[in-house]
């Protein structure tokens, strides 16, 4: 039974935002490398296979043994039980355009990186060709995908929300470092980069991210 937080994960995967947040509300907790894609998998692979059949990050097993998976229910539930300023008020317009904006990337890019990373699990040819078909074709849901968050948040100067950073901002940042989506959002949607690069900058973030991606 464990009496702080646990949560698998493995560098460069979307558990890097829970990361993020566990520091944010100043929580007890342990990180157990479970890469999946590593050769041999990560150390704590198989016990993440106990917990969450598909063995998938981010997974979080709260204090006395509770199992949360899904990314966005994994940081939603922190920020219900550890009220804080990282998400807006209850109730309130900001609060719900973060959820949605956390739910439509999760749903739409993150589904999408899913596809494109094991293009095996979503054809059943087996011709590296068909693969590639598959692959390129989450490719272009994730630009999709991004060019809709981009033009919902076009022109804006601090962060998705106004002046100061959530959850929300952190969730995408997150996201959008994935199969150079940065590189394409530097083209297509240049200010909408920048904002990701302002999170990217936060003293919270940075050096996280730079465990992560360095
Ligand atoms: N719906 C899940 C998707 C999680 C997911 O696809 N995680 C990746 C790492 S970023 C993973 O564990 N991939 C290994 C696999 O699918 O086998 C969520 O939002 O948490």
């Amino acid at each position: 039974m464990t009496t702080r937080y646990v949560l698998y994960t493995a560098n460069r995967s979307g558990a890097a935002s829970v990361e993020v947040m566990l520091q944010a509300l100043g929580l007890d907790f342990e990180l157990k490398d479970a890469t999946p894609w590593s050769d041999p998998p990560g150390p704590f692979f198989d016990e993440l296979k106990t917990v969450n059949p598909l063995g998938q990050l981010p997974t979080l097993v709260a204090p006395g043994g509770e199992i949360l998976t899904e990314s966005v229910a994994v940081l939603w539930t922190l920020m219900e039980r550890h009220p804080s300023e990282w998400v807006p008020a209850p109730s309130t317009r900001e609060r719900a355009a973060c959820l949605r904006w956390m739910t439509f990337a999760s749903s739409t890019v993150y589904a999408a990186v899913g596809v494109a990373d094991y293009p095996a699990r979503w054809t059943s040819s087996r011709s590296p060709a068909a693969r590639a078909a598959v692959e390129r074709a989450a490719v272009a849901r994730m630009q999709l995908g991004w060019d809709i968050v981009a033009r919902a948040f076009a022109q804006k100067t601090g962060f998705l929300l106004g002046p100061r950073p959530y959850v929300c901002d952190v969730y995408l940042a997150n996201l959008s470092r994935w199969w150079r989506m940065r590189d394409y959002l530097k083209s297509t949607h240049p200010s909408f980069a920048a904002m990701m690069q302002r999170v990217d900058r936060l003293p919270l973030v940075a050096p996280i991210w730079k465990r992560h991606w360095s």
